[in-house]
């Protein structure tokens, strides 16, 4: 399997609050590197750069003013004589006013974002816009005929959504693929979201549509991140309802009850009969993360690739989360090598 990397991703290394602290976030440089580095270890494939691609195509996915918003906001923020990274501090929440964009930067940060947790530095943009790339690479190939690829996407996209930034996520790089291969005369995408928080910005993106297909198993919202997204009755809205299937489970979930979920996933995106599909593969799902509780050994990232690979579909991998680094780049190769192992005998769904 092909991999398309960039080495942009490290001009992005970010602060998050934690412990009524300033600390070096969990999302750090050191994670897509290990991931590098497992895949060339264990001669996955090829490993390429991705190709630049113009902002306007992260537009459909986000707006054109949050395009726009990201790409300027270091510049605004500096302009303020301020030189530390940005964090927004305040939110429209429920009876404030969203519906007027502010004029300046300290407004403008908590307008188009969830929370506290995706600063923006001076290579933020160069990096996220790299990691869309990627994935919008990684997709044009899979439409060119290769079966299978992975786009080793830094920082994550899945909280990401059409106006905002959270959860350590600024573009939405499944969804942009996932957008780019509708353009691109694919009819019926399926996104499944195997990362343990819930995609509440690849929902959102899809919510309303009924061409991409949502699907998302993670941690139960009741308890866990990002607590106002993810539940079971979100099933879409107008021409998407019915397009987005959300899979809760509980804290501490192994690796059978997951795959078990998996299935019911499978059921639904058999009758969906996608040409298409985008994994938002995050390995927080791991028994060691050090943010999240699911139980997942090594041994059964494995499995999961073999289960996707008898999905039978021309599959995108796209890279979220997953903070344990000593292990991630492990169990993303076993995915990946679980689905090629699997590939290689699969009768399709
Ligand atoms: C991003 B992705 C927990 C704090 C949660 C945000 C988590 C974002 C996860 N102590 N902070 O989905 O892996
Ligand atoms: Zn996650």
């Amino acid at each position: 399997m092909i991999t398309f990397f960039s080495t942009e991703h490290q001009r992005h290394h970010g602060v998050e609050l934690k412990d009524a602290a300033i600390k070096p976030s969990f999302e750090n440089p050191g994670r897509a590197d290990t991931i590098l580095q497992q895949v060339r270890q264990a001669a996955l494939g090829d490993i390429q750069p991705g190709r630049a691609h113009d902002s306007a195509l992260y537009v459909g996915a986000h707006s054109e003013r949050y395009v726009r918003f990201l790409q300027q906001a270091w510049a605004d923020w500096t302009a303020t004589g301020q030189t530390h990274d940005a964090l927004p501090l305040i939110w429209p929440v429920r009876d404030l006013r969203s519906d007027l964009e502010p004029a300046t930067i300290d407004g403008r940060l908590g307008f188009y974002s969830m929370d506290a947790g995706s600063p923006i530095t001076a290579g933020t943009w160069a990096a996220v816009s790299a990691s869309a790339d990627l994935a919008l690479t990684g997709v044009q190939t899979v439409l060119d005929g290769a079966p299978s690829a992975f786009a080793l996407c830094r920082p994550p996209g899945h909280h990401a959504g059409p106006e905002m930034m959270g959860g350590y996520c600024y573009l939405n790089n499944a969804a942009i693929a996932a957008h780019h291969a509708r353009r691109q005369g694919v009819q019926r995408v399926v996104v499944l979201d195997v990362d343990f928080h819930h995609g509440n910005g690849t929902q959102s993106i899809f919510y309303g549509r009924g061409d991409v297909l949502v699907v998302s198993l993670h941690g139960d919202p009741v308890h866990c991140y990002p607590y106002f997204s993810g539940h079971a009755d979100e099933t879409g809205a107008g021409a998407g309802q019915g397009f987005n299937l959300n899979l809760p489970l509980p804290k501490g979930t192994a690796w059978l009850a997951f795959r078990d979920a998996l299935g019911v996933a499978a059921q639904r995106v058999r009758s969906f009969a996608p040409e298409l599909l985008v994994v938002s593969l995050g390995v927080d799902t791991f028994e060691h993360d050090p943010i999240s509780h699911f139980r997942l050994a090594s041994a059964d990232f494995v499995r999961l690739g073999e289960a996707l690979a008898g999905w039978g579909l021309p599959t995108l991998f796209v890279m979220e989360g997953g903070y344990m680094v000593d292990d991630i780049g492990r169990n993303v190769v076993n995915v990946l090598q679980g689905f090629e192992a699997g590939a290689a005998g699969a009768q399709p769904l």
